[in-house]
């Protein structure tokens, strides 16, 4: 994120223009409230003039595993249950398991655990959320694998305090089955290191937005124009009052718009 400035969307309060680069990054960001609250932040700081277009805001903005990319979030697996699913680990020296988190320890060898996921729709990325509770000084570095290839890191010296969450994206589609999801915790320095893993999962994302169900009329937002535009398209084929997005428009696309009613999708 760093380099060449978005110069329109980026006026500095002081009317310069300013890089809208890593010091604004969400990876920067503890203030808490997530993406939500540091595009506000942002926002508020740097406010357009009118020549920006209104980000879409997906689900998760920074830390999709691949940069500042924008990924949507259309399906999120349920949170595995560590302490069922087949798991094994470096041991219970270094590595603690219980129902929804594990927290691995680790001041020379690596603390690992190899949890078995079984998937049972196409999966493209696996999320978790890392917390640190080193001492001073720590330098770890947690590396998660998926059926032995790498899909992510994250550095303990350029982590948040807090709560990390991740969304590494899968180099390739994750076919139904069973799977290996591996955490690795090494250090460096040696100052020991220390991390809690949670709410550990698998999902679908995509890189457009998901449909917006209930606009009939692809405006973006839900409101009494879409009943009248699958009343307008009642009993065609097509985009037009199709409000959920199945090629046809009936009477279902009526419950859709009521469903949704009052969404906005951007
Ligand atoms: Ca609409
Ligand atoms: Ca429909």
């Amino acid at each position: 994120m760093t380099g060449t400035p978005k110069a329109t969307c980026a006026v500095a309060p002081n009317g310069a223009y300013a890089p809208y680069g890593f010091a604004l990054g969400y990876e920067r960001w503890t203030s808490g409230g997530g993406p939500e609250a540091w595009l506000t932040s942002v926002d508020s700081l740097y406010p357009n003039d009118g020549r920006c277009v209104t980000l879409p805001l997906p689900v998760s903005v920074c830390d999709a595993g691949r940069g500042s990319e924008d990924i949507y979030v259309i399906r999120t697996d349920p949170v595995i249950d560590l302490g069922l699913a087949m798991h094994a680990t470096s041991g219970p020296a270094s590595v603690d398991v219980n129902a929804t988190s594990f927290g691995a320890s680790t001041a020379a060898d690596a603390a690992w655990i190899n949890v078995q996921v079984v998937t049972t729709q196409p999966v493209n990325f696996v999320k978790y959320q890392a917390t640190f509770s080193s001492a001073p000084g720590a330098e770890g570095l947690l590396t998660v694998y998926l059926n032995i290839e790498q899909i992510g890191t994250l550095d303990e010296r350029f982590a948040m305090a807090g709560v990390n969450g991740r969304t590494p994206m899968l180099a390739a589609d994750l076919a139904p089955g069973t799977h290996i999801l591996s955490f690795r915790l090494d250090q460096f320095g040696g100052v020991p290191s220390t991390v809690s893993v949670s709410s550990v999962a698998t999902g679908w994302a995509g890189f457009v937005p998901p449909p917006c169900l209930g606009d009939a009329d692809g405006s973006g937002t839900v409101d009494f124009t879409d009943v009248l535009s699958v009343l307008a398209n009642f009993g065609s084929a097509g985009s037009a009052g199709d409000a959920d997005h199945n090629g046809l428009v009936n009477f279902n696309d009526v419950l859709s718009v009521l469903a949704n009613f009052g969404a906005a999708c951007r």
